[in-house]
């Protein structure tokens, strides 16, 4: 007997009765239908990651961290088919039978966050996002826990190792498995790099003083899946309530499908789907390094009434014993620390439990 109901199970016994329980309705002040932007939205800003001139780069990725916390790149060297393939495998692993899913489930008591599961953090009045998600380190090697990847789809990973498998078919489909989230993880270390010298550079700081103050090669990308059913009432329902990311910065691929809404000037606007383009969001730990001048962007997600919305967030995160605080260079007797110095983990706990 399962414990938690997964949204995807709640969709399909809600889509035929055109209703959802109460528990996902959301308050007035929250409903998307009340609260979204309803004209024309601003465009939140696209940046060329091809741009051969540093500085006008660093610049473009500066102004969008400070005013929006949000933007898009596109040319960023990923190849789509990368793209594909791990949204392949994903989508492939939420199609499995619930069974096969549960095999994946976060422990109940577990401390990390890894597994398939349904809901992050308590919410008031037991409130509930129409999402379920499945999280699982990628980088680096040493903080992988192979446990939480699913061994199904085979396209999700290498597994066993290619020497050890004697069938050839499953040696060539392993083969072809690292192109999933091994190829993905590897792609990324470039847009990582870059993105980071650039938010490094706009600071005033040299290229590699930020990545040093948030865990340098430690830095841990945490790979997360939301799956995102169906809902009948999508006027009164979110997918992931309004919050900002704990991480450095978190960078995103969503299927086709829109949803990702951004908090600015006081309004809720859509922020359009690119194909192939990455979003990338500014994070709270960027905003404490840069001692507020990188804005932690304020987003949710709302839901479609026939589609699945997939979306592959990853969340580069400090080390959980790394102490991050404003970037000694950045705080001076004119402008002094607005953030306590805090380990990451502290940092996480305190948030989820709502302390300063
Ligand atoms: O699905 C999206 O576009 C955003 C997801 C998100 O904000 C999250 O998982 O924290």
């Amino acid at each position: 007997m399962m414990e938690v109901e997964r949204v995807q199970g709640i969709a399909s016994i809600s889509i035929p009765k055109d209703t959802i329980p109460p528990e996902f309705i959301r308050p007035e002040n929250e409903q998307p239908a009340l609260t979204t932007f309803p004209g024309l939205a601003p465009e939140v800003p696209v940046i060329d990651f091809a741009n051969k001139d540093e500085k006008n780069l660093v610049d473009l990725i500066f102004d969008a961290s400070c005013k929006w916390g949000l933007f898009q790149i596109v040319n960023h060297d990923i190849p789509s088919d990368v793209i594909r393939k791990l949204q392949d495998a994903g989508k492939e692993f939420f199609e499995l039978t619930q069974h096969e899913k549960e095999i994946y489930a976060k422990p109940p008591d577990a401390k990390s966050v890894e597994g398939y599961g349904t809901k992050l953090q308590k919410e008031v009045e037991g409130k509930k996002g129409w999402v379920d998600h499945l999280f699982h380190k990628i980088w680096p090697p040493a903080a992988i826990n192979y446990q939480f990847w699913p061994k199904n789809p085979p396209s999700y990973r290498c597994l066993p190792p290619l020497s050890l498998e004697k069938n050839w078919e499953k040696r060539k489909q392993n083969i072809i498995s690292r192109e999933a989230n091994e190829e993905y993880a590897k792609y990324l270390h470039g847009v990582i790099g870059k993105l980071l010298r650039s938010l490094s550079l706009g600071l005033g700081l040299e290229g590699h003083e930020l990545k040093d103050a948030v865990g340098g090669e430690e830095l841990v990308y945490l790979m997360k899946i939301n799956y995102y059913p169906p809902c009948p009432r999508p006027d009164l329902a979110l997918g992931v309530v309004a919050h900002t990311d704990m991480s450095v910065i978190t960078i995103l691929v969503p299927n086709d499908v829109q949803g990702l809404q951004v908090f600015q000037d006081n309004n809720w606007f859509d922020v359009k789907y690119i194909p192939n383009a990455l979003i990338v969001h500014i994070g709270d730990q960027s905003q404490i390094v840069s001692n507020g001048k990188y804005k932690s962007v304020l987003h949710r997600t709302t839901v479609n009434k026939e589609k699945t919305r997939i979306s592959w967030p990853v969340f580069l995160e400090p080390p959980s014993e790394l102490e991050v605080g404003p970037h000694p260079k950045l705080v001076s007797d004119e402008n002094p620390p607005k953030y306590m110095s805090k380990k990451y983990s502290d940092y996480v706990y305190c948030k989820l439990n709502k302390l300063p």
